[in-house]
Parts: C-alpha cells; sequence; structure tokens
C-alpha cells in the first residue's frame, strides 16, 4: 500500500496541526426513538415517499447510539488528535425547551471517554437535524428559531461543560438554506429562492446568537461556524462566463462569510438580485459578524459555470477529469486555489478543513476494502492543504469526512463517504485500506506531539 507523502518541513507534521474524521449525528447514530428523542425535520423528509433514494431512513445507520464504545475505540486506534461530531438538538431538548437527561447522558458519555482517550472533541450544535416541532412553526422561516438555537446552545454548552474543545455553531448553512428551501432535495423539502435566502438569514442570526451563549457558558472552549466552499472556474476565458464564477462565488462562498466577517452580504449579489435579498433587522449584522476563533471549511470539489440568461449561473460537468462515486470532479488543486484566493480577499480568522472526502464504490472483500481512489484522494488533498499553507494561509487542521460509511442524505445509504466500510445488516465495521493509510501516516508523525 502507498504512503502519504508530504515534505518533511511541511506544517502538517507540526505538533500543533490537528487531524480528525468527522461524522454527524442524523447520519450515525440511528435510534431515532430512543430514550425520548423526538423527530427531526430529516425523519419526517424520509417518511415522505420520493424524497430519499431506496426510502432509505435515519434507521438503522450506523446505530451509533448503542456502539458508540466500540467506535471511540476504533477513532482511539485511528490515531487521530480529534473527533468531530454533532449533537442532535432532537435527543438533548424537550418540546418546552427542557434538557433531556437520558440523551444529554449519551453525549456526556461519549465525551468523556473521549477525554480519557485524549481526543479533543469538536462538537457541532447544528447538522441539519431541526426539531420537526420547530418545523411545524416555521422552522428557520421563523425568526423565532434562532433564538429557539440560542436556548439549546445555553442548555448544550451548561450541560457538557468543560467537555468539549471546540463548538462549531452551525454545519453548511448554504446546504441547509439553499438545498432545503429552495432546490428542495434537502429536508424541509421548500423550494422558493427568496425564502430559502431568509431561512439562511436567521440561520447566521442563530449562528451569532449562539456565538454570544457559548461566550458566555463556555469561554473556555474555542468556537466558530462551518461553511461548504468551492472555487467555480468559468466554462470558457469568455467575459460573461467570468462574471457567471465571480456571482457562483457570490450567491455560495461569500453569501455566508462575508457577513460573519465583515457584517454585510456580497454587493455583486445583492444588487443583482435585490429580490433575494433577505430582510434583516436593525442590529443583526452586528450579533452575525462577532468574532470567531475559527472558520471550519468543508471542501469536496469545484463548480464549472457558465454565463445562463435566466439563472445566471449554470453548471457544468467537468470533461475529461476523475470523478467520484458521486460524479464529482477530482479537483485537489481546488482547495489551494480556494484557501489561498480566501485569504487574499478577507483577514481570516485560522481555518480548518473541517470535512474532506468521496464517496467510492466500495466493496468488502476478503475483509478488506481496497479504496484505492480515496487513498489517492487523500494524498492530493492533503498536499493541497500544504501548499495553501506555504502560501501564506493559516489552516490549522484537517477533518477526513467520514469515520464511516453513513446515511447521506437524499442519497441514502447508496453513497459509502467512510474510510470505515459499514455493513448495513450485520453492523459490522472494517477499516477500509484508507483508514489504514491515514492511521499509518497519523503514526509516523515526529514523536515531540
Ligand atoms: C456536509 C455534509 C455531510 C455530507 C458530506 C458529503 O457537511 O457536507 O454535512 O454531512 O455527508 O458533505 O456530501
Amino acid at each position: 500500500m502507498q504512503r502519504i507523502d508530504l515534505p518533511s518541513s511541511s506544517r502538517l507534521l507540526s505538533p500543533d496541526f490537528t487531524f480528525g474524521v468527522a461524522t454527524a449525528s442524523f447520519q450515525i447514530e440511528g435510534a431515532t426513538q430512543a430514550d425520548g428523542r423526538l423527530p427531526s425535520i430529516w425523519d419526517q423528509f424520509c417518511a415522505r415517499q420520493g424524497h430519499v433514494k431506496n426510502g432509505d431512513t435515519g434507521l438503522p445507520a450506523c446505530d451509533h447510539y448503542n456502539r458508540w464504545q466500540k467506535d471511540v475505540e476504533m477513532i482511539r486506534d485511528l490515531g487521530v488528535d480529534a473527533y468531530r461530531l454533532s449533537i442532535a438538538w432532537p435527543r438533548v431538548m424537550t418540546q418546552d425547551g427542557q434538557p433531556n437527561t437520558k440523551g444529554l447522558d449519551f453525549y456526556k458519555q461519549l465525551l468523556d471517554r473521549l477525554q480519557e482517550f485524549d481526543i479533543r472533541s469538536f462538537v457541532t450544535l447544528y447538522h441539519w437535524d431541526l426539531p420537526q416541532h420547530l418545523q411545524d412553526r416555521g422552522g428557520w422561516l421563523n425568526r423565532d428559531t434562532a433564538y429557539r438555537f440560542q436556548d439549546y446552545a445555553s442548555l448544550v454548552s451548561r450541560e457538557l461543560g468543560d467537555r468539549v474543545d471546540t463548538y462549531a455553531t452551525l454545519n453548511e448553512p448554504w446546504v441547509s438554506a439553499i438545498l432545503g428551501h429552495e432546490v428542495g432535495i434537502h429536508a424541509p423539502g421548500m423550494t422558493n429562492a427568496r425564502l430559502a435566502r431568509q431561512a439562511g438569514h436567521h440561520m447566521l442570526l442563530a449562528h451569532g446568537l449562539g456565538m454570544q451563549t457559548l461566550r458566555q457558558e463556555a469561554p473556555e472552549a474555542n468556537a466558530g461556524l462551518v461553511l461548504n466552499m468551492g472555487p467555480n472556474t468559468p466554462h470558457s476565458r469568455r467575459y460573461d462566463d467570468r462574471a457567471a464564477a465571480l456571482i457562483g462565488e457570490a450567491s455560495m462562498n461569500h453569501w455566508f462569510l462575508e457577513p460573519v466577517l465583515e457584517g454585510r452580504y456580497p454587493q455583486l449579489y445583492t444588487r443583482l438580485r435585490p429580490e433575494l435579498t433577505p430582510q434583516i433587522l436593525p442590529g443583526d449584522m452586528e450579533i452575525i459578524s462577532q468574532d470567531v476563533d475559527f472558520i471550519g471549511i468543508n471542501y469536496y470539489t469545484r463548480g464549472i459555470v457558465s454565463f445562463d440568461r435566466e439563472k445566471w449561473v449554470k453548471d457544468h460537468a467537468a470533461k475529461d477529469a476523475e470523478v467520484t462515486d458521486f460524479g464529482w470532479e477530482v479537483y485537489p488543486q481546488g482547495l489551494t486555489d480556494l484557501l489561498v484566493d480566501l485569504n487574499s480577499q478577507y483577514i481570516l480568522p485560522p481555518l480548518m478543513i473541517t470535512e474532506n472526502g468521496m464517496a467510492g464504490d466500495d466493496h468488502l472483500e476478503q475483509d478488506r476494502v481496497h479504496d484505492e481512489q480515496r487513498c489517492r484522494y487523500l494524498q492530493s488533498h492533503l498536499q493541497a492543504v500544504h501548499e495553501a499553507i506555504e502560501q501564506g494561509v493559516d489552516v490549522r487542521g484537517y477533518f477526513a469526512w467520514s469515520l464511516m460509511d453513513n446515511f447521506e442524505w437524499a442519497e441514502g445509504y447508496s453513497k459509502r463517504f467512510g474510510m470505515v466500510y459499514i455493513d448495513y445488516e450485520t453492523q459490522q465495521r472494517t477499516l477500509k485500506d484508507s483508514a489504514r493509510l491515514f492511521a499509518d501516516f497519523l503514526k509516523q508523525r515526529p514523536a515531540s506531539r
């Protein structure tokens, strides 16, 4: 098997660079009705026919709720420094805002075990599993949900105390706002472009209110948020295609970053599409733009775009490119380009790569999974992070998505992103070659750690 190769002087090999694996509650936990967990918008979405491939649901997922002890040992054996997980809001808070002790105990035990193993925890508060009772009152279209999120952040940070090293308020608000409210392929399945941006604004408000609370209740913890991003490459050198690339980036990459770092939405987009600009109340942008300790970047691929008269931006498939099982182009250079570009446009806090990985057509053969493409993907993307750091970007960590195969949203269990293979019938876990490669790499880092 190949080895991960980086220059010996690389910052990625320094003791203060964090390596981890990432998961999210709804994607791995299963046990959707255990111990008083309330329904979430994803339970509801899965139950509506035709929304999720093969009618898959949050059951069984990886049954992590019952198998967490072994899973944490598996994480330890990989040799990572940190584990990124998310808390299921509907597990830990009752409908009237009280703590659900049993749900909280699950996370307390898990986090205690991580601490025992000297693994730092990166906890995402919102990875898309909004309690359904809040959706019934308008969900993210209702401004009040941002305040309910603040209550939830307060409950979690008080209950979990110093077990958490780093909090992320939200994971990928672009995805939950746009795919959930404009494109309609994610919960809650709405299709209204203007309302999608309004939902996004309330998510940002939730982020800001959540930050205020975390600063008070968990002053020792780091806190920030996680955004999905990718560079947009113009389909041709034509002026209008290059303009489309800028518009695409404003509508996705900058739409959530600029408010947080600079307290305003990208003007390129608000001027072009004023009808989509959300309603902003006085004081909102101040709440949203508080200092964060880090920004998490989730990177999978780039976009290739051309100008379109109706939609402004039209996506194209990459020609003659290597793609993953999802059809996404493998384009590590895009990660370097993205990071360098952001660094030139903003005064950034430290960055973490909070997700990076790929779906593979993985098969279990004689207790092994030869995910050769994922091994190459890992190598080339770590190299891409290294190059961005060489060009001056302050990247402090890298989390592989994902620890194990799991529920891939609208794709159900059909797409496998894990470094560990899950047999959903037997719940057996098998390390893929990529997990072995990653573990070897982590163990060979200089001993000063
Ligand atoms: C994300 C998603 C993950 C997905 C992954 C692959 O944060 O993008 O949170 O949950 O599984 O991105 O699509």
